[in-house]
């Protein structure tokens, strides 16, 4: 019998939640033989009228392709999932969000059962996915050699962005990301607290929230090269003394509009903390040493 050489690789998926049905969609498609296996059962039929192949077991899912990728809600859920499960010479890619410590755990738990590890993190929400437009990829970081033999599969859904041997760093970038936006979701809370009670349309005042949180982003090229030449006065364009000086402005208004200044304050003391230890030519660069421990 001929083999059909255009046929492409298979894939096996554990998990159908939200992104985990995303990423079969993709995958089916594009034409990839998908495998597909979820707790609740009945999560997986829709996927299976759309022509995945739907296992029973976990078990089954794992032996049919040699590609298993995971999409669980955390890393207990994949331990469940996989717990007595035949890995021998499978090629795990792990899309569950977990701490880096957690994935480099798993990746040598998967290596003394016989299978290869490539961690992922997310970066993109499930409307993103097999919408190349959108911008979403995925954060891989594990065997380097197993990311090039799977990366054309792994990208079918949404990009890849390779980040390292260390089976932590996909994780690692991840949060590291996740954390800087829920950063940014308090400043821009705090910021529609202080027009909430005004006559300001928040529908209006969006656009100008979002371009100048855009514009103020791009300080963290500056932050970074300060950071790696250690040189924390370099370039600075707003001193932290002139920046520590408006603060009482900050939370005069803050108390003005009847506004808890809880999200900002924390800041605003490791700022002040840094221009007592003398960083007053300095930008804002210096709080980040001040928050390692
Ligand atoms: N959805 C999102 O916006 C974010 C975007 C960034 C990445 N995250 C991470 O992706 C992982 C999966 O997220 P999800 O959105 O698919 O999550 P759920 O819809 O809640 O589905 C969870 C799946 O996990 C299964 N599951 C939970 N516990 C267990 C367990 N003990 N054993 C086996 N499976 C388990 C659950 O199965 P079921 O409840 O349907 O039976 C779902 O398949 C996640 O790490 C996000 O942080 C998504």
């Amino acid at each position: 019998m001929t083999k059909n050489t255009t046929e492409k690789p298979p894939v096996s998926l554990l998990g159908l939640g939200a992104m985990g049905t995303a990423l079969a969609r993709a995958w089916l498609t594009a034409a990839h033989p998908l495998t597909v296996w979820n707790r609740t059962a009945a999560r997986a039929e829709a996927l299976g009228a759309e022509g995945a192949k739907v296992a029973g077991t976990a078990a089954g899912a794992v032996a049919t392709s040699g590609l298993v990728v995971l999409c669980l809600l955390d890393d207990e859920s994949v331990g469940a999932t996989l717990d007595g499960v035949d890995l021998t010479g499978k090629d795990l890619v792990d899309l569950t969000t977990t701490t880096p410590a957690q994935a480099r755990a798993r990746a040598a738990w998967a290596e003394r059962r016989g299978a290869r590890y490539l961690d992922g993190g997310i970066m993109a929400v499930p409307p993103m996915i097999g919408v190349p437009e959108a911008g979403g990829y995925v954060f891989y970081s594990g065997s380097r050699e197993l990311f090039e033999r799977h990366r054309e599969v792994l990208a079918v859904p949404v990009g890849t962005k390779y980040v390292g041997e260390d089976a932590g760093f996909a994780a690692l970038h991840d949060v590291a990301l996740l954390s800087a936006m829920y950063g940014m979701f308090a400043g821009a809370a705090h910021a529609f607290a202080l027009i909430r009670r005004e006559e300001i349309d928040p529908v209006a005042f969006a656009p100008l929230l979002a371009d100048w949180l855009g514009a103020m982003a791009q300080g963290v090229h500056g932050t970074a090269a300060r950071l790696k030449s250690g040189d924390y006065g370099k370039d600075v364009v707003s001193n932290l003394a002139m920046q520590v000086a408006g603060t009482p402005t900050f939370l005069a208004t803050a108390e003005g509009q009847g506004v808890s200044p809880e999200l900002i304050r924390p800041y605003f003391e490791l700022m002040r903390r840094r221009l007592e230890a003398g960083g007053g030519e300095e930008d804002l660069t210096g709080v980040v040493d001040l928050l390692l421990r």
